[in-house]
């Protein structure tokens, strides 16, 4: 079913690498049902960041976010199934820490804004924006997992 094929691009920012919550973040995903389709482990250009922050350039924090966003490896994945845009985002809790309920992946695992462990896309647009930016066609990889049948009735 198309809807079922919905897909999200979610990042774990440096920090989440450096304090080893990749695990965590990616099994918070898996543990839902969606469908991992693509991974990688790369340390960004400021030039890929500057691109994939392009709607933030003018705003006061954006050197200080390609800064923080570049200065260690990330890792950009892309996750497929039924709303993942929007449920990705509430999994991820609110953009400020602070703000963030218990039970969300920065309510849980971060406390200040500029240094929020994760990124989610906001729209499908932007979704398919930021797919494009960091992945080849060939690397988002089409698959049937066993437990399909039993995520969707
Ligand atoms: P989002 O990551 O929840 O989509 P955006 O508004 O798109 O939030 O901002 C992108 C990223 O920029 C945030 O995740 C955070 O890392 C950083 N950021 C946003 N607002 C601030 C701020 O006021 N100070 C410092 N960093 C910020
Ligand atoms: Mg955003």
């Amino acid at each position: 079913m198309a809807e079922q094929r919905e897909r999200t691009f979610i990042m774990v920012k440096p920090d989440g690498v450096q304090r080893g919550l990749v695990g965590e973040i990616i099994q918070r995903f898996e543990k839902k049902g969606f469908k991992l389709v693509a991974l990688k482990f790369t340390w960004p250009s400021e030039e890929l960041l500057q691109n994939h922050y392009s709607d933030l350039a003018s705003r006061p924090f954006f050197p200080g976010l390609v800064k923080y966003m570049s200065s260690g490896p990330v890792v950009p994945m892309v996750w497929e199934g039924l709303n993942v845009v929007k449920t990705g985002r509430q999994m991820l809790g609110a953009t400020n820490p602070a703000d963030s309920l218990p039970g969300t992946i920065r309510g849980d695992l971060c406390i200040q804004v500029g240094r929020n462990i994760i990124h989610g896309s906001d729209s499908v647009e932007s979704a398919n924006k930021e797919i494009g930016l960091w992945f080849t066609e060939k690397e988002v990889v089409g698959w049937t997992p066993a437990a399909e049948n039993w995520v969707y009735e």
